[in-house]
């Protein structure tokens, strides 16, 4: 045995946490040859029912499963790790407006962002908890501020980018692994940007392969931002296999060089690339080297159309910020 990789995961007594710690704890992310250490955080009235899933996981009897660590304290939790899933956040109330959850939530960053840098030297976090970009924001700037470097701090928009390919797929006739360089631009929410025209299909531009310019432009974009809340009215719950498995997608990408001419899509810190605000957690297509490197995709040609529907989610994370601008480090 190589390695062993120590992975934080919060709010592990949820939906997406029950998804998750098995398929990490399997070994298939990091490799067949790689113990893996998980560190459970979540808050103390659900600690009882993470025990629980605690029993489960020793159930599975995973060869690869050196120990586990469950805690309601940030800093034990993110004692040492390799990565930190920050998907543990309060859910939307009845009635809560999305400015009262940025609000709520936003506080729960500040502090896992002080703790990840007090506790974690060498650590990647992706932030999954919702408003997913503007918390991640706020843990960065924290995390930043006392020593990690901002590229360490991923927003998930993987999600999105799996759903459109998917979309995009179904649509085409052809297997999902046939969707490549499928960017997601801004937000993850309702105006975040899926970009059919970047995309393509068997190597060639998905709106040659589609033709169907009109679907690409309204009904294609409006399932991708509409999807999450589609799984809720048929489940009565959100996405939580899918968003496990987009989270597991997400380390894979970032862990592996990503192939030639493709890209991913990630909230990254936003450094002026393609005009956009400096300074927000925006969803970028990008690559990795696979060394711990990823870089924006620099170039890709955006029409007007695009530029409108990038700049509308752009403004919609420069409101979020507004609104938490007090909790910034
Ligand atoms: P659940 O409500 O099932 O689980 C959340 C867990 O977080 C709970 O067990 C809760 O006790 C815990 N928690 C709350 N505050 C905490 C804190 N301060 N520290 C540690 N744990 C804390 O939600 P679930 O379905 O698992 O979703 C988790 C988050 O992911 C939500 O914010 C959800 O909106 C978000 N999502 C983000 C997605 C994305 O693509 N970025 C997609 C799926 C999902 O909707």
């Amino acid at each position: 045995m190589a390695r062993t990789v120590k992975v934080a995961v919060t709010g592990a007594a949820g939906q997406i946490g029950y998804a998750i710690l098995p398929r990490l704890a399997s070994g298939e992310v990091f490799g067949r040859d790689v113990r893996i250490s998980l560190h459970l955080l979540e808050i103390t009235p659900a600690l009882k029912a993470l025990e629980g899933v605690v029993m489960e996981l020793d159930d599975c009897a995973f060869p690869l499963l050196d120990y586990i660590v469950i805690t309601d304290q940030a800093e034990e939790a993110f004692d040492g790790i390799n990565w930190g899933l920050l998907i543990g956040s309060k859910p939307r109330g009845p009635g809560m407006e999305r400015g009262d959850l940025i609000r709520e939530n936003g506080p729960i960053f500040v502090g896992q962002g002080q703790a990840l840098a007090r506790a974690a030297a060498d650590v990647r976090v992706l932030v999954v908890g919702n408003p997913a970009n503007t918390n991640g924001l706020i843990a960065m700037s924290h995390g930043h501020k006392a020593g990690i470097p901002r590229d360490r701090f991923h927003a998930m928009t993987r999600l999105d980018q799996n759903r459109a390919q998917a979309q995009l797929a179904q649509k085409a006739g052809v297997q999902v692994s046939a969707v490549t360089n499928m960017a997601i631009w801004g937000n993850h929410s309702a105006t975040q940007y899926p970009d059919a025209e970047n995309a393509r299909i068997e190597g060639r531009p998905a709106p040659d392969v589609i033709g169907h310019h009109a679907w690409l432009r309204e009904e294609f974009i409006q399932i991708v931002q509409q999807r999450g809340a589609a799984v809720i009215d048929a489940r009565g719950l959100s996405s939580a296999a899918s968003a496990a498995n987009a989270a597991l997608d997400h380390i894979v990408s970032v862990e592996s060089a990503t192939p030639e001419g493709d890209f991913f899509s990630a909230g990254v810190y936003a450094d002026g690339s393609y005009g956009i605000d400096e300074g927000l957690m925006f969803s970028f297509p990008i690559r990795s080297d696979g060394q711990g490197g990823w870089e924006i995709v620099q170039g890709l040609e955006l029409s007007d159309f695009a530029r409108a529907k990038i700049k509308a989610t752009e403004d919609e994370l420069k409101e979020e910020r507004t609104v938490i601008a007090d909790l910034l480090g």
